[in-house]
């Protein structure tokens, strides 16, 4: 599924795309299971523990931005993370046998108005011992331009690890108006639903507002090579264990000199990154009414 290349693209870029990694039965049952979640935020009045609403949801015209932690809420999504497909890109593009899933989430970004993600570095919100980790982007959706697609800084994986607070809390957002950076080379991850995206976990990255009329689901996963160990801890060894997709499990994390800045003290709006980042200083993506 992935060459040499496409390691190399990563090494180099922080970032690799690649088509059609899931097979058409497995897209469609992955868009099925979303549908079954999403038929259970009608009614809802607020942000729950599995559903991060837009602004202009209404109980009886549900708009979610977010399904918090999939993986915990259906065993299809786990499964998916642990694929044999999946994980041996994983091993590839981490260098390691042994692989964890960290966390999961799908970004809904609806037609017509869904939310854009301000600019960040995922390492901002769960710095770990080591860095060999990544996110991967699985398209539920064709993913192009006009509908979203998330935007990635080739080679900011190997540049600083930028501040994401604001006002002297976590808000999970670069300042990008006081940063020398030229976003105008960002590239934007697109292709066809099935296929994956794989970005550095210190590449920056984010996406702007869905203005077009297709929908845009991007269903992320976090991986970490096992031996990276969160640094805000690990609460349960036992559940820690248990989402190694590959490999055996280590008490012994590998420490890297890695830049760190912790996400403390937590966001005024804790929660997820659309909450985090309502108290950033300042907006880069337009959010048309
Ligand atoms: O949905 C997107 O386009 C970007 C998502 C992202 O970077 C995040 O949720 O951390």
């Amino acid at each position: 599924m992935i060459d040499d290349r496409a390691v190399a693209q990563y090494r180099e870029h922080g970032f690799v795309i690649i088509p059609d990694v899931l097979e058409a039965a497995e897209l469609a049952e992955a868009n099925r299971r979303v549908a079954a979640i999403l038929a259970g935020a009608r009614g809802l009045t607020g942000h729950t523990e599995v559903y991060d609403l837009e602004p202009d949801h209404q109980p009886d015209a549900p708009r979610v931005r977010r399904i918090k932690v999939p993986h915990r809420h259906d065993p299809y999504f786990r499964a998916l993370a642990g694929s044999d497909r999946l994980v041996s890109i994983l091993r590839r593009l981490l260098g390691t046998e042994a692989v964890r899933l960290h966390g999961s989430k799908i970004n809904m970004k609806g037609a017509h108005g869904g939310a854009p993600v301000e600019w960040h570095q995922d390492w901002a919100f769960y710095p770990h011992t080591n860095d060999d980790l990544l996110a991967v982007g699985v398209m539920l959706d064709d993913c192009t331009p006009e509908n979203g697609a998330m935007l990635v800084l080739p080679g900011s994986h190997r540049g600083p690890v930028f501040d994401h607070h604001a006002d002297g809390h976590f808000c999970g957002a670069m300042d990008v108006g006081a940063l020398d950076l030229d976003l105008s080379r960002a590239v934007p991850c697109t292709g066809r639903a099935g296929s994956m995206s794989f970005h550095h976990v210190r590449a920056v990255h984010g996406s702007a507002q869905n203005l077009s009329a297709h929908p845009r689901a991007l269903l992320l996963y976090e991986f970490a090579a096992a031996d990276a160990w969160p640094l805000m801890g690990v609460k349960d060894l036992a559940e820690f264990d248990a989402r190694l997709v590959c490999g055996a499990p280590t008490i012994t994390p590998r420490l890297a000199p890695v830049p760190v800045r912790m996400p403390l003290p937590p966001a005024p709006h804790q929660g997820s990154i659309y909450e985090n980042q309502s108290s950033a200083r300042s907006r880069y993506f337009g959010r048309a009414a």
